[in-house]
């Protein structure tokens, strides 16, 4: 597979091609069964327009008592296991001789959104996001590590693997919009992205 490279991100376009994203698709309706979607809040109770969930050893959440890995859902259930279709992206693409400890599930509705921020809760800046798409494409921005100054766009379609390695990875980043009905594969309008995170 071949890789586009934007601010040392690499982007591998249409990585998953239809089956496995079926497939992963299937994979993610089970680890919603297990452990279901949830709308994270800020510490001052503002709601993220993204619901969430992760597979994984640990998963991220956001309440009133702020952001942290956990080792369990906010039900009390622990995560689920990796989905073999991410496990195996991951050892394609990561370069990394570990497994990631969370696969964090973001939901995006059609007005979704995810302001830029940077990924700092990870104790090894060394190694590698991997995140993968699915459904219909995300208006992805990207910049520098400082605050400010200008982003570059990518559009992560269905299927679309993004490495953030190197330099990359303590990028200021973000989901300005989704765009509604640019892919087939979801029974609704919306965006499914996984993020792989070695978190220590
Ligand atoms: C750049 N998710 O979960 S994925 C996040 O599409 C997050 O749901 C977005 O940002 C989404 O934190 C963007 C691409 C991505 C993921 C992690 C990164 C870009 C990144 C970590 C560091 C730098
Ligand atoms: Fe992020």
């Amino acid at each position: 597979v071949s890789a586009i490279a934007v601010r040392g991100a690499l982007w591998f376009r249409g990585f998953l091609d239809r089956a496995a994203q079926e497939r992963l698709v299937d994979e993610i309706r089970a680890v919603v069964a297990a452990a279901p979607l949830f709308a994270p809040v800020t510490r001052r109770g503002q709601p993220l327009s993204v619901r969430m969930t992760s597979a994984g050893r640990c998963g991220w959440v956001s309440d009133r008592k702020g952001y942290r890995y956990e080792p369990r859902h906010p039900d009390g259930m622990p995560w689920p296991p990796l989905p073999p279709t991410v496990a195996a992206a991951w050892e394609a693409l990561s370069g990394w001789p570990a497994p990631p400890d969370c696969c964090l599930v973001n939901w995006y509705d059609p007005g979704a959104r995810m302001g830029l921020h940077q990924d700092r809760d990870e104790a090894d800046f060394s190694a590698p996001v991997l995140s993968l798409s699915l459904g219909d494409t995300g208006v992805f921005r990207i910049g520098a590590e400082a605050r400010g100054g200008r982003t570059d766009r990518i559009d992560l379609a269905s299927g679309d693997a993004l490495l953030l390695t190197g330099p990359s990875r303590l990028a200021h980043h973000g989901i300005a919009r989704i765009l509604p009905g640019t892919s087939t594969l979801l029974p609704a309008p919306g965006r499914i992205n996984l993020t792989c995170r070695v978190v220590g």
